[in-house]
């Protein structure tokens, strides 16, 4: 009921839409904010990019509270604030829109949790949006504007040509290091622990080849060189699944798929700036496709984070990740992946698989120190909505026993870190296997190790590059893994700070006049009324801080990388 009061007197007849303003936001805890953060999160200039350019939009405005405060002193009533929520930060979010409703504001909640619990999210918001958004984000804006917003869309999973380009600039991009763009979505793996081929399909959808390219320009002009392909598998199909297709019709699309993959790796080549490099995500199978790897390097696919998960077979088996290797297997593809193909492996690890031992976590801690990999995380296996895990552990089908089975952990600020008994593991010898773990690989001994090693030392920059994401990989994600930052507790603040403004110096420029010479209007990285640079969709008009809160203006403005 809050709010409706306003709102009745705002919602007027479907043929006079009444305007109103939007902002977007990727919620996050706001007791302990760094004022950086490693990854933009692509889905706030993807929905301000297909946000209708319609008269009855005053104005749109987007807020990453993981490195900015959200503005409440600036909502009116009858503005509409959309918050997109994944499990880890679905709190946040719920917090953030009962203050907004307060206010007078109309929300609606998106984002992969949503996709799995719309009910839940239906309490706390005006209306949910399931799925891909691209489709019906416009739609649900039009419903507003004429009084008649639904309580439920369903986006479903959209065909690649409707996977939008971002608009970043409206994004305050001197706080992130590195830009995402998405390629692909979707993963045709099962793997028990993740929810990807659950929501975003086992078909992989690609994203065109040209838009891909426009996008990365216009990031290069706005002084990113680090870019993160946010794809589930950056190799979608591997030669064993095209000879395996059950069908001509079949086999014929996924040989186009890889086609356009091959051609999206010679573009990069060849038409972004040499010094503009990328990672992603991958599965270890790449290691037995030297022409990937090969057009990979070429591509400068600079690193990538592969789950490794675990070393063990029965690990393996019981995490249905058959197609990663376990040992002197494993340590060959990792081997061959850095040198064939890229030498930045992100060795992702998990413990608290019901196999998992005292043992096999010491050789785990070993292995990852040994295998050549450039970064690791370790993180303790949670049961993620959504995911063949989740289903299991609730219908206690699994070795793991949760220990209380209808305990919705994302809801409860001070959730355990582990939700289960373990049939052999004490919960804290997994959580200090996980400290451990973190510790030694981190550890100034092995990290110089490393870049002795891998001749880091040959190249200054490179080295204090390395070192410097080294320590900020301790010390800002080793609770929670690395993150979107946007569900990170306890981080100290200070160390935090330093080394992201270290890092951002070292691997940014800043924006070039480019901007302007990519036909801009030469506007500066504010959101300040900026136009879309080359490839930037023109769209609804940008709200300018500056209008409502000079203070703040000069805060965007204010560069870390400088
Ligand atoms: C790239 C990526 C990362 C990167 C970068 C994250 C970033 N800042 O972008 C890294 C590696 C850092 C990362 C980390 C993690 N990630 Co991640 N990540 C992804 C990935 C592959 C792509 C994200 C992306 O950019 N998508 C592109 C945008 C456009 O899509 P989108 O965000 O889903 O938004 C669309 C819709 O959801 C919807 N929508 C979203 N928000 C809103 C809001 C409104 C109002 C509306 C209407 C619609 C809407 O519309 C958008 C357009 O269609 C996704 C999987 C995926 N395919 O999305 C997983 C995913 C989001 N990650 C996931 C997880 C679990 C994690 C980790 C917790 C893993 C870990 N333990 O380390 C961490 C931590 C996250 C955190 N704490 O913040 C899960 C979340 C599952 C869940 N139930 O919430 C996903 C879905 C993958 C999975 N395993 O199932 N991740
Ligand atoms: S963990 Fe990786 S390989 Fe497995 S289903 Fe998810 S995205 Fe695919």
């Amino acid at each position: 009921m809050r709010g409706q009061w306003l709102r009745k007197d705002l919602l007027v007849s479907e043929t006079s839409p009444h305007p109103f303003r939007v902002f977007l936001v990727n919620p996050a805890p706001s007791a302990e904010r760094i004022k950086f953060s490693f990854i933009t999160p692509r889905f706030l200039p993807v929905l301000a990019a297909v946000t209708p350019e319609e008269d009855f939009i005053k104005g749109l405005r987007l807020i990453d509270q993981a490195v900015e405060p959200f503005p409440l002193d600036e909502v009116q009533p009858g503005d509409l604030v959309g918050i997109g929520i994944h499990t880890f930060n679905a709190l946040h979010g719920y917090n953030l829109a009962a203050k907004v409703q307060a206010l007078g504001a109309t929300i609606i909640i998106g984002g992969p949790h949503v996709s799995v619990f719309p009910d839940e999210a239906a309490k706390h918001g005006d209306a949910v949006v399931t799925g891909d958004a691209e489709v019906v984000w416009g739609q649900a804006l039009r419903d507003y504007a004429a009084g008649q917003l639904q309580p439920r869309y369903n986006g479903g999973r959209v065909d690649p040509e409707f996977f939008s380009p971002a608009r970043w600039d409206l994004m305050t991009l001197d706080r992130y290091l590195v830009a995402s763009v998405q390629t692909v979505r979707g993963c045709p793996k099962s793997c028990s622990f993740c929810s990807v081929w659950v929501q975003d399909g086992r078909s992989p959808r690609l994203r065109t080849n040209d838009a891909i390219i426009t996008e990365l320009k216009a990031l290069y002009s706005a002084g990113f060189r680090l870019i993160m392909f946010a794809d589930d598998n950056f190799y979608p199909y591997t030669p064993q699944d095209i000879e395996n297709a059950h069908n001509e019709e079949l086999r014929g699309r996924l040989e186009a798929g890889m086609q356009a993959r091959y051609e999206l790796l010679e573009r990069l080549a060849d038409e972004i700036p040499s010094d503009m490099y990328f990672f992603t995500q991958i599965t270890m199978e790449v290691a037995d496709d030297p022409k990937y790897m090969k057009a990979m390097k070429k591509g400068r696919i600079g690193g990538a984070l592969i789950g490794i998960e675990t070393i063990t077979e029965e690990g393996l088996k019981a995490t249905n990740k058959g197609f990663n290797s376990s040992g002197a297997d494993l340590a060959r593809r990792l081997e061959t992946i850095r040198k064939e193909a890229f030498s930045y492996i992100m060795g992702a690890f998990i413990f608290g698989i019901e196999t998992d031992t005292q043992e096999s976590m010491d050789q785990t801690i070993e292995f990852a120190r040994d295998c050549g990999v450039a970064l690791v995380q370790f993180i303790p296996l949670t049961p993620l909505p959504g995911t063949v895990d989740f289903q299991m552990m609730r219908k206690d089908r699994k070795a793991l026993k949760l220990k209380d089975v209808n305990y919705d952990y994302w809801l409860d600020p001070d959730h355990p870190r582990i939700l289960y008994h373990h049939p052999l593991l004490k919960e804290e010898e997994i959580l200090d296997g996980i400290e451990r773990a973190w510790r030694d690989f981190y550890s100034m001994t092995s990290t110089l190790k490393r870049c002795l090693r891998f001749g880091m030392f040959k190249d200054l920059r490179n080295f204090v590059a390395y070192f410097v994401v080294c320590q900020g990989m301790l010390s800002r994600y080793r609770r929670y893994g690395i993150s979107a930052d946007s569900a990170v507790r306890g981080t100290k603040h200070k160390i935090a700070n330093v080394l992201g403004k270290m890092a951002l110096s070292l691997l940014k420029r800043s924006p070039e006049a480019a901007w302007s010479a990519q036909g801009t209007n030469g506007a500066s990285q504010t959101h300040e009324a900026a136009k879309p640079a080359a490839g930037l969709q023109k769209n609804s008009p940008a709200m300018s801080p500056a209008a409502v809160d000079p203070d703040r203006s000069a805060e965007s403005q204010e560069s870390i990388a400088s």
